[in-house]
């Protein structure tokens, strides 16, 4: 058990994503009263000297490093570069800064997609790096498997208390509603709202419908990662889930009955599904003692019900135009 005292001073890399935006909430509710943040006009998480300066200057105590470039399977699959070198260098930038300036915990946020594309389901923490990666994510996997790697040597020759956690597919209020770059859940909010509007009787939804994946609230995200950063020390990678799996057809279905119900939904099976199946195993996390809380139909309809009002508020949400300054 690690005492996070109430005015540690604590480092949310990537604060305005969808799971930094929701640890800052979450550390916020708890009392925490020293949160560190910096924008991308500010600190460039890719260039070592500018990170290194900060550290030095800022002098975290904690840190949760969920910065990154991040999409779904159109962007990973057409944007690779960027995917690889832009992961690759925050992880790296960040953890050697939090090695040089004595930071005393660290916790890395990596991916499910860092397990072989055919590997036995549901996914245990030693199937790492055993089988050939999905290729439409592939150097994502690469960045991510290298950010577990970079945490585990800086433990074992420096000593660092630096852990690692691997959510599944995440979803929640501040995500990605761009139909270009978002996850699938977020897209289909999306498609089903603007069907509706526009009067449609039908939603493509991409690929066959078969594929399975498990989604987590992003709200219990980072409720997880706050526990883990209080509770772990080891230095193997943890899953983070539910557990349970749905296929997309089935998830198509949740949030066609949440926005709108009685339209039809029609699969684009030119599109990519990307992996089969990808369900981790999160007996070790349940052991810990921590369990998510937010079913996914109720996730499904408080994350509608946040875009909805967000969308009436005129305030701004990823993926969505700009909306007009009042006045
Ligand atoms: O969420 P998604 O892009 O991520 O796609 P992945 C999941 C499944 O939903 C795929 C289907 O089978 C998609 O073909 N899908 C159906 C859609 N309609 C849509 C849609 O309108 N938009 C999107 N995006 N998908 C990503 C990885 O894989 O998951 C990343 O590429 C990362 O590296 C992330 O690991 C969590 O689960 O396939």
């Amino acid at each position: 058990m690690f005492d996070i005292p109430g005015d540690a001073r604590i480092y949310v890399a990537g604060h305005r994503g969808l799971v930094g935006s929701a640890i800052v909430r979450r550390l916020a509710r708890e009392g925490f009263t020293n949160l560190l943040t910096t924008g991308r006009e500010e600190v460039d998480l890719r260039n070592q000297a500018e990170v290194e300066a900060w550290f030095a200057a800022a002098r975290p105590e904690y840190v949760f490093l969920v910065a990154g470039t991040v999409g779904g399977i159109l962007a990973n699959s057409t944007r690779p570069a960027e995917f690889l070198y832009d992961n690759l260098m925050i992880h790296a930038t960040v953890v050697h800064a939090a090695w040089r300036t004595g930071v005393r915990r660290l916790l890395y946020l990596g991916s499910s997609c860092i397990y072989p594309r055919l590997t036995a389901q549901p996914m245990r923490e030693e199937q790492l790096l055993t089988g050939p990666l999905e290729p439409t994510n592939e150097p994502y996997a690469v960045a991510k498997i290298a950010g577990i790697r970079l945490c585990q040597a800086y433990r074992r020759q420096y000593g660092c208390d630096f852990i690692s956690a691997m959510p599944t597919n995440l979803y929640g209020p501040g995500d990605n509603f761009d139909l270009a770059s978002s996850h699938v859940l977020p897209a289909l909010i999306r498609r089903f709202h603007e069907a509706q509007a526009a009067g449609a009787s039908e939603v493509v939804v991409w690929g066959t419908g078969a594929p399975r994946r498990e989604f987590l609230h992003v709200d219990d995200l980072a409720d997880a990662c706050l526990f883990l950063m209080r509770r772990y020390d080891g230095a193997e990678h943890l899953n983070v889930g539910t557990g349970e799996e749905v296929t997309i057809r089935e998830l198509a279905e949740a949030v066609r009955d949440a926005v709108a119900p009685g339209l039809a939904i029609r699969f684009d099976p030119e599109k990519p599904d990307g992996m089969p199946r990808k369900l981790l195993d999160v007996s070790r996390l349940h052991a810990l003692g921590w369990r998510h809380t937010i079913g996914l139909r109720e996730g499904i309809a408080t994350t509608y019900a946040w875009l909805r009002d967000a969308l009436a508020r005129g305030e701004p949400v990823r993926g969505f135009a700009v909306p007009p300054a009042a006045g």
